[in-house]
């Protein structure tokens, strides 16, 4: 049961998709209200767990942080930062007294969950307009169902999405592009796409191939393409403001851009210098916007990522004069990283724009921005292209989730980021955001082979696997380092597992419910409770991942009876386990994972390309009598759960 109250006279977010019942109380929560806020408070039990926050520092369990969202540039992944790249208002608390609520607010919204044991869950909108959804049952994961019912069903990847990447900032000219693609076929290694960053741009704007560095795109596209790889060309929010450039000159005939207080369009420097922001709300400029990919899809590119649409900004006339125009803040001192901050929040209080007639101050609505990008980029894609395309975007807001995935931005390689990733994916799924996934390998900073190696061996259980890593890093592609045997062995694991994989996913998301869950979700054992280095993967899959340093294995906690499946890179073993603690060696390169009692997990032959995908001659692995195989042609929009044939052993 989902209603809603109503405060001020907020815009429509587009988040929740169902009609739901109004009501004018607020359940369990002290409503106050100021002249600029609105303030919740509701006082936490000792023992409950709150649920929630999607892309937010900390745990899976948010008590302890205090969390801002206004969706920001950020490399800094720690939990002293309140804010990352997203804004996922949905939270849960479970307890004395169990409810969930989404405060759908795109204004700055402020979270204490009993912090510094203050013993309270401290929300505060800074708007007097919002939508309160109450979400009412008895279980977390009764609720999250409800939820994500109400935002409607998820984003469909084409299957191929479910391949393995690889990413580079620097891959700059075709050659990279070859190279990386030859030096997986020989190491036989499987691969399925390459991104390509910012650097094949003409002077990094959109919608531009350099000419020398990549002279034939569509060459490019088709060679590649006939082995099996697809592009995946980054798309930044903002357009470079270049004369006589078609996409400038249309944006700007059109009336696309955001506009500043005197009128004009707003001007702020990114990659490209100088740079208008399509104005999103509008929805002229996202279909303007969306028509633009045509560039890219008349050359044969079926993937996309969006990126810097917080909207980032390195610097404006205000902060480039105040000498504020930095785009790391990390390697600030406290007291710029403040001025700057300041900065920002002028520059996002100095534009607007035009909801097809509403005007609206941007500082005021800033955490949809990025939403809105993905939504204008899907809706255009959906009528350029006869079929699925890949899409994901490093800002969001709930209920971009129907129309592209997302990424968790720029992470660093170091333990802590594994496990961030691991916390991280649960959390996204509450949210709606099922295909979603972390820079493998981690973007800042070196990698080295044994962080690889594990950092792989947990991606291969999360939809987007892409291995990405930064400027100025050392490589980090997954032939580059020693052993190739073990990383052959976990990158098999992930196409022989893709049966499963692909299956779970489409029936998560069409259903309306979650690919990755906390334990917590699925099994009533207080133990299970604290534990959030184990996740449930689909309904027949737990997985344990390796995420510390020099750690030849971990302890593994088995809520029930389950079957433990060890994979050495050829075989499959698998050993019976009774409920409870146990210690399981992990060697690097193999991969253990494990099946509830009564479950089938369907795997399929060593493949190195989703292209060489079939269905036949599954095996089916576990004590289950059935198992329900989501199939389809892993391209086509006609899905629905008619295409499930059930699979007995
Ligand atoms: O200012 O395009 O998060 O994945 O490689 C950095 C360059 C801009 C940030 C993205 C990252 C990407 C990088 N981008």
């Amino acid at each position: 049961m989902i209603t809603v109250k109503v405060f001020g006279d907020p815009i429509p977010t587009g988040a929740v998709t169902a009609t739901v019942p109004q009501r004018d109380r607020v359940e369990h929560l002290q409503v106050s209200v100021a002249e600029k806020t609105i303030t919740f408070v509701y006082k936490l039990g000792t023992e409950d767990v709150v649920y929630g926050l999607g892309e937010t520092m900390g745990r899976v369990n948010k008590r302890g942080g205090h969390y801002i969202s206004f969706n920001t540039d950020t490399a800094e992944h720690e939990d002293s930062n309140p804010s990352l790249y997203a804004s996922h208002n949905f939270l849960i608390v479970w307890g004395r007294e169990t409810f969930g609520l989404f405060f759908d607010s795109p204004a700055k919204t402020e979270f204490w969950v009993d912090h510094q044991g203050s013993g309270e869950l401290r929300v505060v909108c800074h708007s007097r307009d919002l939508r309160l959804y109450q979400i009412a049952g008895e279980r977390p994961y009764e609720i999250c169902r409800t939820f994500l019912k109400a935002i409607g069903p998820g984003y469909l990847p084409p299957r191929w999405a479910f391949g393995y990447g690889q990413s580079r900032f620097g891959y700059a000219k075709e050659q990279d592009f070859l190279d990386v693609v030859r030096g997986h076929e020989e190491k036989g290694f499987p691969l399925d796409y390459i991104c390509m960053d910012i650097d094949y741009m003409d002077g990094f704007a959109d919608f531009t191939f350099h000419p020398q560095r990549f002279p034939d795109p569509k060459g490019l596209v088709e060679k590649l393409k006939d082995r099996g790889i697809r592009l995946v060309p980054i798309v930044d929010a903002g357009i470079k403001i270049a004369p006589g450039d078609p996409v400038y000159e249309s944006g700007l005939k059109g009336g696309h851009f955001c506009r500043d207080r005197e009128g004009g369009c707003f001007r702020a420097a990114v990659w490209p210098g100088w740079t208008h922001f399509p104005d999103f709300f509008n929805t002229k400029a996202r279909e303007w916007f969306g028509k633009q990919y045509k560039f890219y899809t008349d050359f044969g590119f079926e993937g996309f990522w969006n990126d810097m649409n917080e909207p980032a900004i390195f610097y404006s006339q205000y902060s480039r004069t105040k000498k504020l125009g930095f785009f790391l803040d990390m390697f600030l001192g406290e007291k710029r990283k403040e001025e700057k901050a300041r900065a920002m929040e002028r520059d996002y209080k100095s534009f607007y724009h035009d909801m097809d007639g509403r005007r609206l101050r941007h500082y005021d609505v800033h955490d949809l921005y990025g939403a809105l990008m993905t939504r204008a980029s899907s809706e255009g894609l959906r009528k350029l292209l006869p079929h699925r395309f890949l899409l994901f975007s490093r800002s969001s807001y709930i209920g971009a989730g129907r129309y592209g995935g997302i990424w968790t931005g720029d992470n660093t390689s170091k333990w802590e980021h594994l496990l961030l990733n691991v916390r991280h994916m649960p959390s996204l799924n509450m949210c709606g955001f099922l295909y979603s996934g972390a820079d493998t390998g981690g973007f800042m900073g070196n990698c080295d082979r044994e962080l690889l190696l594990r950092w792989l061996a947990f991606s291969v259980f999360t939809p987007l696997m892409r291995n990405h890593a930064g400027k100025f890093t050392k490589d980090q592609e997954a032939y580059r380092f020693e052993g190739p045997e073990d990383f052959r062995s976990i990158l098999t694991l992930r196409y022989r597992l893709l049966p499963y994989l692909y299956s779970e996913f489409m029936k998560a998301s069409l259903e309306g419910d979650m690919f990755m869950k906390p334990l917590s979700f699925v099994y009533e054992d207080p133990t299970v409770v604290p534990i959030e280095d184990q996740l449930m993967v689909g309904d027949s899959l737990m997985i344990a991942p390796v995420v510390t340093q020099g750690a030849t294995g971990r302890r593994v906690y088995l809520p029930e009876p389950m079957t433990m499946v060890r994979w050495d890179g050829d075989t499959f073993t698998c050993e019976a386990m009774d409920r409870g603690w146990r210690e399981i060696s992990v060697p690097l390169g193999q991969v253990v994972f494990f099946i509830p009692e009564g479950k089938l997990l369907p795997v399929g032959k060593a493949i190195t390309n989703t292209a060489q995908y079939d269905t036949e001659d599954l095996t089916l692995l576990g004590t289950g009598n059935s198992y329900r195989l989501y199939t389809d042609d892993g391209l086509t929009h006609h899905c629905d759960l008619q295409n499930i044939v059930t699979l007995t052993k």
